[in-house]
């Protein structure tokens, strides 16, 4: 049993790397900052971005950072945070709709740290 299972090991490491370095081809990764909470979060984050299907994004909730995979031709790192933005996360570069993230699952109602101080009242 054991060599078998080192076996599955070394085979799922063989395609793997194979797997990265085909996408490496066409594609650049970035490392973004997404806000969010929890592994539900995650999911939402990396659904929203694999609706665009030319982007696989792999969100961490520890670090709250993302690494974005795409290829440049196909779209672009602003269009990909766009769909995670509607999806109610706010990032880097957009902020989710108020209306979106009242939407989201409490425990997902992260700190909203990316999103620009609101006007203050004269
Ligand atoms: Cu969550």
């Amino acid at each position: 049993m054991k060599s078998i299972h080192k076996l599955l090991v070394a085979i799922t490491l063989l395609l793997s790397v194979t797997f990265a370095n085909a996408q490496n081809k066409n594609t650049v990764t970035e490392t973004v900052k997404i806000n969010g909470n929890c592994g539900m979060c995650k999911q939402i984050i990396e659904t929203a971005a694999a609706k665009n299907k030319t982007a696989k994004v792999n969100w961490n909730a520890d670090t709250k950072m993302a690494t974005v995979t795409y290829n440049p031709k196909k779209t672009s790192l602003d269009q990909i945070l766009k769909s995670i933005a509607d999806a109610g996360y706010d990032n880097e570069k957009f902020t989710a709709e108020d209306a979106v993230y009242e939407q989201l699952h409490g425990c997902c109602q992260y700190e909203r740290e990316l999103k620009a101080e609101p006007k203050t009242s004269k």
